[in-house]
């Protein structure tokens, strides 16, 4: 009998652009001199750990396709365009080519749609896939050799409450480990999200200038080290029982699903998370983090 498939990694990987601007990137058209290093080494660090583990795709989560009706997945073999970050297209303008697997996409769809969520397939060729997407799979891959499976954000935190948005996240998340396990393949998972999501509304001259990148708020610091702490410990479910309080207070990026999502398809873990990295970019709490299942369960 064929192997099931399984998660061999959940990660946390945010996506600020200034990470890809300060990279330097072929693809990325804006250039700098530096810039963001401590999360840059955190993904780097990410990096390594994976080159030691065989996956077959990555499923990525973002908070910036947002769909209002329902959970949507890419569901084009192939995709090819410019991504142009709406907010900072000084620093994001980015050439992507990328491969979907759309047979572990529908099935994520189907299984979702099963229990009860609604979905729908984007089957639209001319779609551009959205920079929360592209930026953490770049980051974690930039080989961008692993086909991927895009999961929008239905955003019920915005429309509902938080509370619904977690109990579509369990549903999903459960889904999603369903059908990776029916596939037969090894699958990375990206919450492609920050944590404490208060931003500065002026940029700097120099964007990279780092001796003015700092937390926004002291309380927005506090929020970040406590859910960091927590999944160091082990302690996902009280980062998911806090989740409230954590979206409300530190304006968390989590309110899109992603990170609840992320922790459901990983069997709500109660093993350590490694911590790759933690950094803040124009003001935003971000930590690149990782469980790893077949070490710590
Ligand atoms: O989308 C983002 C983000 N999540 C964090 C920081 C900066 C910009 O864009
Ligand atoms: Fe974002």
């Amino acid at each position: 009998m064929a192997e099931p498939g399984r998660i061999v990694c959940g990660a946390l990987a945010p996506h600020p652009p200034h990470l890809i601007y300060a990279e330097n990137p072929p693809q990325n058209e804006p250039t700098a001199e530096c810039g963001w290093e401590t999360l840059r080494w955190g993904y780097e660090r990410l990096r390594k750990q994976l080159e030691g583990i065989d996956y077959d795709a990555i499923v990525v989560c973002s908070p910036h396709w947002q769909t209002y009706v329902g959970t949507h997945f890419l569901g084009v073999p192939h995709f090819k365009s410019l991504s142009v970050d709406p907010v900072f297209p000084n620093l994001f303008r980015f050439h992507y080519e990328l491969d979907v697997d759309v047979a572990l996409a529908n099935a994520i769809c189907g299984e979702a749609a099963q229990s009860g969520l609604v979905t729908k397939m984007m089957e639209n060729p001319d779609f551009r896939v959205d920079y929360g997407t592209i930026i953490s799979c770049h980051l974690t891959r930039p080989e961008w050799d692993k086909p991927i499976v895009g999961i929008s954000s239905c955003r019920s935190t915005a429309y509902y409450s938080v509370d619904v948005m977690q109990s579509q996240a369990k549903v999903l998340g459960e889904a999603t480990r369903r059908a990776i396990e029916a596939s037969g393949k090894k699958v990375v998972l990206l919450a492609s999200n920050s944590l404490s999501h208060r931003h500065f509304t002026t940029e700097s001259e120099v964007p990279e200038d780092m001796s003015l990148e700092h937390i926004s708020h002291h309380g927005q610091y506090l929020w970040d080290m406590r859910v960091i702490k927590l999944l160091r410990e082990g302690k996902a479910q009280q980062v998911l029982d806090e989740m409230p309080e954590f979206v409300n207070q530190a304006i968390s990026e989590a309110d899109a699903g992603s990170f609840s999502w992320m922790l459901h398809a990983m069997g709500v873990p109660d093993y350590p998370a490694e911590l790759f990295g933690y950094g803040t970019v124009i003001g935003t709490g971000n930590a690149i983090m990782g469980f790893f299942p077949g070490e710590g369960s």
